[in-house]
């Protein structure tokens, strides 16, 4: 397939002509009086995107309609969206020191009480905030050069009569409140290694408080967090 190879590589010089000029690379010609040619060349300083200065992300999803067992029933639950699959939350293991990423994608479309008040108020992120998007938030629209994505809500707190579940560290001082039908993205760096607690502070569990079932147990409300 020698045609394929040379349009590859015809490819791969016009992509690498395109990465050169926006580089700013091209030895700039400027043409002097008197068919005096200056030629200035640009020395290129190539920037190493380490994977250490890019975040870490870490992609949570909340479901429910779990059958917890015959007695308890159906269970809502966070699952980790690794590179295998849908994992278990019961052990997550984390990078200190590094900005982390968290996306939750929360398909729970009921909201529950707060075990604490004030659990409804984001903190331990970035900014002290974090960026919901939802179906209903979302409104894009078509302009002249392509879609114009517009929506989505950057918050310090959701209303606390919609959340439906948190992802909250005690120790870290971290609390992110998630509502109904939302994907939730939330930046923080965990600047001590050690064994952290998670658990979600609403009472969408089982039992007459809802604090049993999901809530008391590894891997569907609560969990171990590992930085190291
Ligand atoms: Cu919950």
């Amino acid at each position: 397939m020698s045609s394929k190879t040379t349009l590859t590589g015809g490819l791969i010089v016009a992509v690498l002509a395109v990465a050169l000029i926006l580089a700013g690379y091209g030895g700039a010609v400027a043409v002097g009086g008197a068919g005096v040619k200056t030629v200035t060349t640009t020395v290129v300083t190539t920037t190493t995107n380490s994977s250490s200065a890019s975040p870490y992300v870490v992609n949570l999803v909340i479901a429910t309609g779990s059958i917890f067992n015959s007695t308890v029933g159906d269970q809502p639950g966070f699952f980790l969206l690794g590179p295998n699959g849908l994992e278990s939350t019961a052990n997550l293991t984390l990078p200190a020191n590094r900005l982390i990423e968290l996306v939750i994608v929360n398909y729970d479309d009921g909201a529950a009480s707060l075990a604490v008040p004030n659990d409804n108020l984001v903190s331990g992120t970035m900014g002290g905030s974090v960026f919901v998007a939802s179906n209903a938030n979302i409104n894009a629209s078509q302009g002249a050069s392509g879609v114009v994505p517009t929506g989505g809500e950057k918050v310090t707190s959701i209303p606390a009569d919609n959340v439906s579940h948190t992802f909250t560290i005690p120790a870290l001082n971290l609390n992110i409140p998630v509502p109904v039908s939302s994907t939730v993205v939330a930046y923080f760096t965990i600047t001590k290694a050690g064994t952290y607690f998670w658990y979600c502070e609403t009472t969408c569990g089982f039992g007459p408080n809802g604090t049993l079932g999901a809530m008391e147990t590894p891997g569907w409300m609560t969990g171990n967090l590992v930085a190291s």
